[in-house]
């Protein structure tokens, strides 16, 4: 349709998340958000990482003393990645997040999404991209071995995998 047709053409701008492991559980929750909110899920996969994916994932963060907790965090189960299309789908995916640590977030932001289904300042839930750049970037490195067919029915179109 329309609407669609105007996210997949690039009018609009695409974002990465990702469900960490800690909110695996409560995926469709989050999932009800994310589309309540009026993003469009633009290519979702379900992933375990392994530590050095983690270790590569943050690596801005090495160093830091959560690094070690953080990045064992991260390959001790499955995540969901997404990319998500709106109109300034970065900071509305940040903004819909609520701030880093969850615990903070109850306070400052309840209806953020950290706040709902994180516990502390590492087990936060989600993750988005800060940038458009870093979007691009850590997009690429989840989906850096897709190889979706495009949909026969819409020109550019990676909802599906029927080819
Ligand atoms: P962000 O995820 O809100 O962008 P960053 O500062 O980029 O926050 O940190 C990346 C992740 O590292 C956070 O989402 C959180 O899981 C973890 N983290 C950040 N700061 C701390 C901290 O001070 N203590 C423990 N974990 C942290």
């Amino acid at each position: 349709d329309e609407f669609t047709k105007k996210h997949l053409q690039g009018f609009q701008e695409t974002t990465f998340a990702l469900i960490k492991p800690d909110g695996l559980k409560n995926m469709g929750r989050i999932i009800d958000m994310i589309l309540a909110n009026g993003f469009l899920i633009k290519e979702l996969r379900m992933c375990k990482l392994s530590l050095e994916d983690a270790q590569n994932f943050y690596k801005a963060h090495a160093g830091k003393p959560f690094y070690e907790a953080l990045t064992q965090f991260m390959a001790n189960g499955l995540c969901v990645a997404m990319d998500l299309v709106a109109e300034n789908a970065v900071k509305r995916w940040r903004t819909l997040l609520g701030p880093t640590n969850s615990e903070e977030a109850r306070d400052r932001d309840p209806s953020s999404i950290r706040a709902l289904f994180g516990t502390n300042n590492t087990h936060n839930a989600c993750h988005g991209s800060d940038s458009l750049e870093n979007a691009k970037k850590e997009s690429a490195f989840f989906f850096r071995d897709r190889n979706f067919g495009s949909c026969a029915r819409l020109e550019n179109c990676t909802l599906c995998i029927i080819k």
